[in-house]
């Protein structure tokens, strides 16, 4: 079969689409996006009756900006619908189910059409590539398998690829370093939370994680900072690549750090399936690119289950694109509802993870603890000595030191605890980090 290139000139580690011109990724989103937008229409009541109700119809779309006259879906309308009746398909074509339980209430079902599953392996697989893994690498893939996305996910993409894959899951840290001890992978996938559980298991046997077999490690599913990679990179001796997606979309898969990119900047998105923009949380309106807002994506090629308008509550902005023609997306530096407001000032998870690894003597877990004492709000961070700061004395320095930057640099007084070595709770997937215990009102 012979078909028209998008661009004439094709490394072979690439895409066809990675290669395209701007102006070519441009028309084949606004082909795809009324394609996609019809066939909710069509095969859809609720979301037939929610374009009805903001006046959109898949006709009117001239132009990729006119996708602002479309209503945005949220967790809300999809757990209204639990559990299948955003699907755009009969069920009996859906092979595959996903769930993400979220921290309240109905899980999120998602599905997946033959096709889906094949386009989900597809950028995946070039995500792999794109961090610099190769048909025939073996890859170590801790993240957990069943409903929720990540392990299958990458799963599918390593095999498309061609490489090796061990599906370890994760938990059951000991047998995870004896792996890759014995097996000798040159790629690891998991959460960078986990990451450093396996790093303490490699010690704790006197083993160096420096000196495995890792090159390239490809992590996600939880926001992490700049530091906490440096930290990663440092200990395994690799490249770390931040990679990001939500089950709703289609699972991890929607952007990824490209080795041949900048470092720092930016997840490339595979806008040929995923349409971004960026809106004020506020007030819904669209941002232009560059400022930072609420990410909004739209599947362009999604069978199962279309999504238009998805508001993901993840906070980036848009870059424009460097060694591809697609748009990149900046570090998620938190979800809206991960904000901690106290008296006034915004907090986020990651701000804390920042300035903790800034402190010599703490190990990279924590935790944030919000109580409620009296009226205001309070908030404690459990953090955890290194071993050779473990002493009363240091631990008290180490807690004076975090206080100290907290206060200065977001201008919050919180409460500092250093526990012992191994006294935060660990991760085997997203790390927990923030206990509410202030009282439900
Ligand atoms: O976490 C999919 C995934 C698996 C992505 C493995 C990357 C690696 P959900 O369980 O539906 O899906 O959770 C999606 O996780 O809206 C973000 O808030 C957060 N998230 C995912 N990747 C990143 C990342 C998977 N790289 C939610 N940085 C998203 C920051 C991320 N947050």
């Amino acid at each position: 079969m012979h078909h028209q290139p998008l661009a004439p000139e094709r490394p072979l580690d690439r895409d066809e689409v990675e290669n395209a011109s701007l102006d070519a990724l441009r028309a084949l989103q606004l082909d795809r996006l009324r394609r996609s937008l019809r066939h909710a229409w069509d095969n859809n009541p609720i979301q037939q009756a929610r374009f009805r109700a903001a006046g959109a119809h898949p006709d009117d779309l001239k132009d990729l900006s006119d996708l602002a006259r479309f209503p945005f879906t949220t967790k809300a309308d999809l757990r209204e619908g639990y559990p299948f009746g955003l699907f755009a398909v009969p069920r009996e074509r859906i092979l595959r189910l996903h769930a993400s339980s979220g921290t309240t209430g109905r899980p999120t079902v998602v599905g997946y059409t033959a096709r889906d599953l094949e386009i989900w392996a597809d950028v995946m697989a070039r995500s792999i590539r794109a961090a610099g893994g190769r048909p025939g690498d073996m890859v170590h893939n801790s993240f957990g398998y069943g409903l929720f996305t990540g392990g299958l996910g990458y799963h599918s993409g390593a095999e498309k690829l061609g490489c090796t894959v061990v599906p370890v899951s994760g938990g059951m840290t000991e047998r995870q370093v004896t792996l890759i001890d014995d097996f000798r992978p040159r790629l690891i996938f998991g959460t960078p939370s986990y990451m450093l559980s396996v790093i303490d298991e490699f010690r704790r046997r006197g083993l160096d994680p420096a000196r495995s077999s890792l090159e390239i490690g490809m992590f996600g599913a939880e926001p992490w900072t700049p530091s906490m990679r440096d930290e990663i990179e440092g200990a395994f001796g690799i490249r770390a690549y931040d990679l990001y997606g939500l089950s709703e979309i289609i699972g991890p898969g929607v952007s990824v750090e490209c080795a041949d990119d900048p470092r720092d900047g930016g997840m490339t998105i595979w806008e040929d399936h995923f349409y971004p923009e960026i809106i004020d949380p506020e007030t819904g309106a669209v941002l232009p690119d560059g400022d930072w807002g609420e990410l909004v994506l739209t599947t362009l090629t999604k069978e199962g289950l279309p999504m238009v308008r998805y508001r993901t509550r993840d906070l980036t902005r848009l870059l424009p694109g460097d060694s591809r023609p697609m748009r990149r997306m900046a570090r998620v530096t938190g979800r809206t509802d991960d904000m901690i407001i106290l008296r006034g000032v915004n907090v986020f998870p990651t701000q804390i993870e920042e300035l903790l690894l800034s402190c010599p003597g703490l190990a990279p877990h924590f935790r944030i603890e919000l109580t409620r004492p009296g009226r205001m709000d309070r908030m404690a961070v459990l953090a955890e000595a290194k071993p050779a700061f473990a002493s009363e004395e240091a631990r008290a320095a180490s807690a004076r030191d975090l206080a100290h930057r907290v206060k200065s640099v977001i201008g919050l007084t919180a409460e500092v605890r250093v526990l012992e070595p191994g006294a935060v709770p660990r991760s085997e997937g997203k790390a927990k980090r923030i206990l509410d215990l202030r009282p439900k009102d």
